[in-house]
Protein backbone atom coordinates (compact mmCIF):
# COMPACT_ATOMS: atom_id res chain seq x y z
CA UNK A 1 0.00 0.00 0.00
CA UNK A 2 1.23 3.64 -1.00
CA UNK A 3 0.39 5.98 2.14
CA UNK A 4 1.06 9.47 1.52
CA UNK A 5 -0.42 10.88 4.03
CA UNK A 6 1.41 14.33 5.63
CA UNK A 7 2.06 14.67 2.28
CA UNK A 8 0.84 18.27 -0.17
CA UNK A 9 0.51 17.31 -4.32
CA UNK A 10 0.12 20.23 -6.38
CA UNK A 11 -2.02 19.09 -9.41
CA UNK A 12 -1.72 21.98 -12.14
CA UNK A 13 -4.24 21.22 -15.63
CA UNK A 14 -7.60 19.88 -13.88
CA UNK A 15 -10.19 21.69 -15.88
CA UNK A 16 -12.87 18.77 -15.03
CA UNK A 17 -13.35 15.39 -14.43
CA UNK A 18 -12.40 13.87 -17.79
CA UNK A 19 -8.83 15.21 -17.22
CA UNK A 20 -5.89 12.78 -16.94
CA UNK A 21 -4.77 14.67 -14.02
CA UNK A 22 -8.80 14.16 -12.11
CA UNK A 23 -7.62 10.74 -12.52
CA UNK A 24 -3.73 11.53 -10.85
CA UNK A 25 -5.40 13.62 -8.26
CA UNK A 26 -8.02 10.98 -7.16
CA UNK A 27 -5.12 8.17 -6.74
CA UNK A 28 -3.17 10.87 -4.77
CA UNK A 29 -6.11 11.84 -2.68
CA UNK A 30 -7.22 7.85 -2.56
CA UNK A 31 -3.70 7.14 -0.77
CA UNK A 32 -3.58 10.38 1.76
CA UNK A 33 -2.44 12.93 0.21
CA UNK A 34 -3.30 16.86 0.69
CA UNK A 35 -3.90 18.37 -2.66
CA UNK A 36 -3.97 21.66 -3.83
CA UNK A 37 -5.54 22.17 -7.33
CA UNK A 38 -4.10 24.87 -9.19
CA UNK A 39 -6.93 26.23 -12.53
CA UNK A 40 -6.47 28.30 -14.95
CA UNK A 41 -8.78 31.17 -14.78
CA UNK A 42 -11.13 32.89 -12.47
CA UNK A 43 -14.01 31.49 -14.81
CA UNK A 44 -13.15 28.03 -13.47
CA UNK A 45 -12.83 28.86 -9.95
CA UNK A 46 -15.85 27.17 -8.63
CA UNK A 47 -15.41 24.55 -11.10
CA UNK A 48 -11.97 23.53 -9.42
CA UNK A 49 -13.57 24.06 -5.43
CA UNK A 50 -16.47 21.34 -6.53
CA UNK A 51 -13.65 19.19 -7.95
CA UNK A 52 -11.72 19.32 -4.50
CA UNK A 53 -15.10 18.34 -2.98
CA UNK A 54 -15.11 15.15 -5.46
CA UNK A 55 -12.24 14.25 -4.64
CA UNK A 56 -13.19 14.09 -0.87
CA UNK A 57 -10.72 17.42 -0.07
CA UNK A 58 -13.53 19.50 1.43
CA UNK A 59 -11.56 21.38 4.26
CA UNK A 60 -8.50 20.04 3.94
CA UNK A 61 -7.01 20.95 0.49
CA UNK A 62 -7.42 24.25 -1.75
CA UNK A 63 -7.67 26.02 -5.21
CA UNK A 64 -5.77 28.39 -5.93
CA UNK A 65 -5.43 30.32 -10.04
CA UNK A 66 -2.23 30.05 -11.98
CA UNK A 67 -2.18 31.15 -15.87
CA UNK A 68 0.79 29.44 -16.55
CA UNK A 69 1.84 31.97 -19.46
CA UNK A 70 2.52 34.45 -16.27
CA UNK A 71 5.55 34.35 -14.10
CA UNK A 72 3.78 36.94 -12.08
CA UNK A 73 0.91 34.29 -11.55
CA UNK A 74 3.27 31.56 -10.99
CA UNK A 75 5.03 33.58 -8.20
CA UNK A 76 1.82 34.46 -6.52
CA UNK A 77 0.59 30.75 -6.26
CA UNK A 78 3.21 29.16 -4.66
CA UNK A 79 3.27 31.90 -2.15
CA UNK A 80 -0.20 31.05 -1.74
CA UNK A 81 0.32 27.61 -1.44
CA UNK A 82 3.11 28.34 1.40
CA UNK A 83 0.47 30.40 3.60
CA UNK A 84 -2.33 27.40 3.16
CA UNK A 85 -0.49 25.41 5.51
CA UNK A 86 0.97 25.39 8.75
CA UNK A 87 4.46 23.83 7.84
CA UNK A 88 5.07 25.35 3.99
CA UNK A 89 6.06 21.97 2.23
CA UNK A 90 5.40 20.86 -1.29
CA UNK A 91 5.82 17.16 -2.10
CA UNK A 92 4.69 16.60 -5.29
CA UNK A 93 3.87 18.54 -8.24
CA UNK A 94 1.53 17.41 -11.02
CA UNK A 95 1.85 19.37 -14.54
CA UNK A 96 -0.83 18.49 -17.06
CA UNK A 97 -0.90 21.40 -18.89
CA UNK A 98 -0.38 21.39 -22.91
CA UNK A 99 -1.49 24.00 -25.56
CA UNK A 100 -1.38 25.03 -29.33
CA UNK A 101 -3.56 27.53 -31.00
CA UNK A 102 -6.10 25.35 -33.11
CA UNK A 103 -4.82 26.31 -36.31
CA UNK A 104 -1.56 24.77 -35.63
CA UNK A 105 -3.00 21.30 -35.12
CA UNK A 106 -5.19 21.75 -38.08
CA UNK A 107 -3.08 23.07 -41.27
CA UNK A 108 -0.13 21.91 -42.80
CA UNK A 109 2.84 21.50 -40.38
CA UNK A 110 4.85 23.96 -43.17
CA UNK A 111 2.61 26.86 -42.17
CA UNK A 112 3.35 26.52 -38.53
CA UNK A 113 3.93 30.66 -37.41
CA UNK A 114 6.59 32.09 -35.13
CA UNK A 115 3.94 32.82 -32.60
CA UNK A 116 1.88 29.41 -32.77
CA UNK A 117 5.23 27.57 -32.03
CA UNK A 118 6.43 30.01 -29.19
CA UNK A 119 3.00 29.59 -27.67
CA UNK A 120 2.81 26.19 -27.86
CA UNK A 121 6.56 25.84 -26.51
CA UNK A 122 6.01 28.23 -23.50
CA UNK A 123 2.55 26.87 -21.87
CA UNK A 124 3.60 23.16 -22.94
CA UNK A 125 7.23 23.15 -21.70
CA UNK A 126 8.39 26.58 -20.74
CA UNK A 127 5.98 26.27 -17.77
CA UNK A 128 7.45 22.97 -16.28
CA UNK A 129 10.42 24.79 -15.41
CA UNK A 130 9.40 27.52 -14.05
CA UNK A 131 6.56 25.17 -11.97
CA UNK A 132 10.04 23.49 -11.11
CA UNK A 133 11.72 26.98 -9.82
CA UNK A 134 8.51 27.70 -7.53
CA UNK A 135 7.89 24.29 -6.31
CA UNK A 136 11.67 23.60 -5.35
CA UNK A 137 12.39 25.56 -2.14
CA UNK A 138 9.10 24.29 -1.05
CA UNK A 139 10.46 20.77 -1.85
CA UNK A 140 12.31 20.45 1.91
CA UNK A 141 11.97 16.62 2.30
CA UNK A 142 12.79 16.00 -1.72
CA UNK A 143 9.44 15.19 -4.17
CA UNK A 144 8.55 14.24 -6.80
CA UNK A 145 7.63 16.01 -10.26
CA UNK A 146 5.44 14.43 -12.86
CA UNK A 147 4.37 15.81 -16.52
CA UNK A 148 2.12 14.25 -19.33
CA UNK A 149 3.71 13.40 -22.12
CA UNK A 150 2.61 11.57 -25.63
CA UNK A 151 4.45 9.20 -28.31
CA UNK A 152 3.66 12.47 -30.83
CA UNK A 153 6.88 13.59 -29.80
CA UNK A 154 8.62 11.09 -30.83
CA UNK A 155 6.89 10.02 -34.20
CA UNK A 156 4.51 11.75 -36.30
CA UNK A 157 0.66 11.85 -35.77
CA UNK A 158 -1.03 13.77 -38.53
CA UNK A 159 -2.16 17.42 -37.14
CA UNK A 160 -0.42 16.88 -33.66
CA UNK A 161 1.96 19.08 -35.65
CA UNK A 162 4.10 21.53 -33.25
CA UNK A 163 3.01 19.92 -30.35
CA UNK A 164 5.03 16.75 -31.18
CA UNK A 165 7.70 19.47 -31.23
CA UNK A 166 6.71 20.72 -28.16
CA UNK A 167 6.42 17.34 -26.28
CA UNK A 168 10.27 15.91 -27.53
CA UNK A 169 11.01 19.40 -25.60
CA UNK A 170 9.28 18.57 -22.56
CA UNK A 171 10.76 15.06 -22.51
CA UNK A 172 14.11 16.62 -23.01
CA UNK A 173 13.06 19.16 -20.37
CA UNK A 174 12.51 16.11 -17.80
CA UNK A 175 15.94 14.95 -18.52
CA UNK A 176 17.73 18.65 -18.02
CA UNK A 177 15.20 19.31 -14.52
CA UNK A 178 16.37 15.24 -13.00
CA UNK A 179 19.34 16.16 -13.09
CA UNK A 180 19.42 19.63 -12.24
CA UNK A 181 16.80 18.67 -9.18
CA UNK A 182 18.81 15.25 -8.20
CA UNK A 183 21.02 16.57 -5.67
CA UNK A 184 18.41 18.22 -3.46
CA UNK A 185 16.66 14.19 -4.12
CA UNK A 186 13.26 16.15 -6.20
CA UNK A 187 12.78 13.32 -9.28
CA UNK A 188 11.74 14.37 -12.56
CA UNK A 189 9.81 12.14 -15.06
CA UNK A 190 6.61 12.04 -17.47
CA UNK A 191 3.68 9.81 -17.94
CA UNK A 192 3.14 9.49 -22.11
CA UNK A 193 -0.44 8.21 -21.91
CA UNK A 194 -1.80 6.69 -25.05
CA UNK A 195 -4.73 8.88 -26.51
CA UNK A 196 -7.69 9.87 -24.25
CA UNK A 197 -10.78 11.55 -25.09
CA UNK A 198 -10.70 14.83 -22.69
CA UNK A 199 -11.83 18.59 -23.41
CA UNK A 200 -7.60 18.20 -25.25
CA UNK A 201 -8.64 15.70 -27.66
CA UNK A 202 -12.21 17.69 -28.60
CA UNK A 203 -12.27 19.13 -32.11
CA UNK A 204 -9.61 17.24 -33.19
CA UNK A 205 -10.43 15.75 -37.09
CA UNK A 206 -9.58 12.13 -37.13
CA UNK A 207 -9.48 11.18 -33.11
CA UNK A 208 -11.51 7.94 -33.84
CA UNK A 209 -9.20 7.34 -36.26
CA UNK A 210 -6.08 7.81 -33.55
CA UNK A 211 -8.22 5.55 -30.93
CA UNK A 212 -9.26 2.69 -33.78
CA UNK A 213 -5.58 2.42 -34.48
CA UNK A 214 -4.38 1.45 -31.31
CA UNK A 215 -7.16 -1.33 -30.59
CA UNK A 216 -5.81 -2.42 -34.29
CA UNK A 217 -2.00 -2.70 -32.72
CA UNK A 218 -1.69 -2.11 -29.53
CA UNK A 219 -0.56 -5.51 -28.18
CA UNK A 220 -3.53 -5.14 -25.61
CA UNK A 221 -5.90 -4.24 -28.27
CA UNK A 222 -7.59 -1.71 -26.46
CA UNK A 223 -7.41 1.76 -25.52
CA UNK A 224 -5.79 2.80 -21.94
CA UNK A 225 -8.32 4.46 -19.61
CA UNK A 226 -7.67 7.48 -17.57
CA UNK A 227 -7.39 5.16 -14.26
CA UNK A 228 -4.31 3.49 -15.35
CA UNK A 229 -2.62 6.86 -15.81
CA UNK A 230 -3.46 7.63 -12.65
CA UNK A 231 -2.27 4.50 -11.05
CA UNK A 232 1.00 5.01 -12.77
CA UNK A 233 1.47 8.74 -11.53
CA UNK A 234 0.79 7.48 -7.94
CA UNK A 235 3.66 4.90 -8.80
CA UNK A 236 6.11 7.19 -9.59
CA UNK A 237 5.51 9.92 -7.10
CA UNK A 238 5.55 7.57 -4.33
CA UNK A 239 8.81 6.41 -2.53
CA UNK A 240 7.83 3.03 -4.38
CA UNK A 241 10.01 4.93 -7.45
CA UNK A 242 12.67 6.17 -5.31
CA UNK A 243 15.34 5.37 -7.80
CA UNK A 244 13.15 6.28 -10.83
CA UNK A 245 13.86 9.81 -12.53
CA UNK A 246 14.41 11.40 -15.71
CA UNK A 247 12.15 8.95 -17.55
CA UNK A 248 9.31 8.34 -19.95
CA UNK A 249 7.24 6.15 -18.56
CA UNK A 250 4.26 4.37 -21.48
CA UNK A 251 0.84 3.66 -20.71
CA UNK A 252 -0.13 3.25 -24.28
CA UNK A 253 -1.43 -0.67 -24.05
CA UNK A 254 1.76 -1.33 -25.44
CA UNK A 255 1.06 0.52 -28.77
CA UNK A 256 4.66 2.31 -28.90
CA UNK A 257 6.64 -1.18 -29.07
CA UNK A 258 4.93 -2.33 -32.29
CA UNK A 259 6.12 -1.97 -36.00
CA UNK A 260 3.27 -2.05 -38.13
P1 LIG B 1 -7.36 18.74 -20.42
O1 LIG B 1 -7.89 19.72 -21.41
O2 LIG B 1 -8.30 18.19 -19.44
O3 LIG B 1 -6.10 19.35 -19.67
C1 LIG B 1 -5.30 20.38 -20.20
C2 LIG B 1 -5.15 21.41 -19.11
O4 LIG B 1 -4.23 22.43 -19.48
C3 LIG B 1 -6.48 22.11 -18.76
O5 LIG B 1 -6.74 21.94 -17.39
C4 LIG B 1 -6.18 23.57 -19.05
O6 LIG B 1 -6.85 24.45 -18.16
C5 LIG B 1 -4.68 23.59 -18.83
N1 LIG B 1 -4.04 24.79 -19.42
C6 LIG B 1 -3.95 25.15 -20.72
N2 LIG B 1 -3.37 26.35 -20.84
C7 LIG B 1 -3.08 26.76 -19.56
C8 LIG B 1 -2.49 27.93 -19.01
N3 LIG B 1 -2.07 28.94 -19.78
N4 LIG B 1 -2.34 27.99 -17.66
C9 LIG B 1 -2.76 26.99 -16.86
N5 LIG B 1 -3.33 25.86 -17.32
C10 LIG B 1 -3.49 25.76 -18.66
O7 LIG B 1 -6.74 17.57 -21.33
P2 LIG B 1 -5.81 16.31 -20.96
O8 LIG B 1 -5.95 15.39 -22.12
O9 LIG B 1 -6.11 15.83 -19.59
O10 LIG B 1 -4.35 16.94 -21.03
C11 LIG B 1 -3.44 16.96 -19.95
C12 LIG B 1 -2.04 16.59 -20.41
O11 LIG B 1 -2.03 15.26 -20.89
C13 LIG B 1 -1.50 17.45 -21.55
O12 LIG B 1 -0.12 17.71 -21.32
C14 LIG B 1 -1.65 16.55 -22.75
O13 LIG B 1 -0.73 16.87 -23.76
C15 LIG B 1 -1.34 15.22 -22.11
N6 LIG B 1 -1.77 14.04 -22.88
C16 LIG B 1 -3.06 13.92 -23.30
C17 LIG B 1 -3.43 12.79 -24.04
C18 LIG B 1 -4.82 12.62 -24.56
O14 LIG B 1 -5.01 11.86 -25.51
N7 LIG B 1 -5.82 13.26 -23.98
C19 LIG B 1 -2.48 11.79 -24.30
C20 LIG B 1 -1.17 11.95 -23.83
C21 LIG B 1 -0.83 13.08 -23.12
O1 LIG C 1 -1.54 16.73 -26.22
C1 LIG C 1 -2.62 16.51 -26.70
C2 LIG C 1 -3.53 17.65 -27.10
C3 LIG C 1 -3.13 18.96 -26.51
C4 LIG C 1 -3.85 20.14 -27.10
C5 LIG C 1 -5.18 20.11 -27.51
C6 LIG C 1 -5.77 21.25 -28.02
C7 LIG C 1 -7.18 21.28 -28.54
C8 LIG C 1 -7.80 22.66 -28.45
C9 LIG C 1 -3.14 21.31 -27.23
N1 LIG C 1 -3.70 22.43 -27.72
C10 LIG C 1 -5.00 22.42 -28.11
N2 LIG C 1 -5.52 23.58 -28.61
C11 LIG C 1 -6.84 23.74 -28.82
O2 LIG C 1 -7.27 24.80 -29.31
N3 LIG C 1 -3.01 15.21 -26.92
C12 LIG C 1 -2.04 14.15 -26.69
C13 LIG C 1 -4.32 14.79 -27.46
C14 LIG C 1 -4.20 14.72 -28.94
O3 LIG C 1 -4.26 15.82 -29.71
C15 LIG C 1 -4.06 15.43 -31.03
C16 LIG C 1 -3.86 14.05 -31.08
C17 LIG C 1 -3.95 13.58 -29.74
C18 LIG C 1 -3.78 12.18 -29.28
C19 LIG C 1 -4.03 16.21 -32.18
C20 LIG C 1 -3.83 15.59 -33.42
C21 LIG C 1 -3.62 14.22 -33.48
C22 LIG C 1 -3.64 13.42 -32.30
Amino acid sequence: MIDLKGKVAVVFGLANKRSIAYSVAQKLAEAGATLVLSYQSERLQREAEELLEDLGQTGVGRAFQCDVSRDEEIDAVFAQIAAAFPIPKIDILIHSVAFAPADALRNDFLLTSREDFRIAHDISVYSLIALARGAAPLMTDGGSILTLTYYGGEKVFPNYNVMGVAKAALESTVRYLAASLGAKNIRVNAVSAGPIRTLAARGIGDFNQILDAVTLRAPLHRNVEQIEVGNTALFLCSPLASGITGEITFVDCGFNITGV
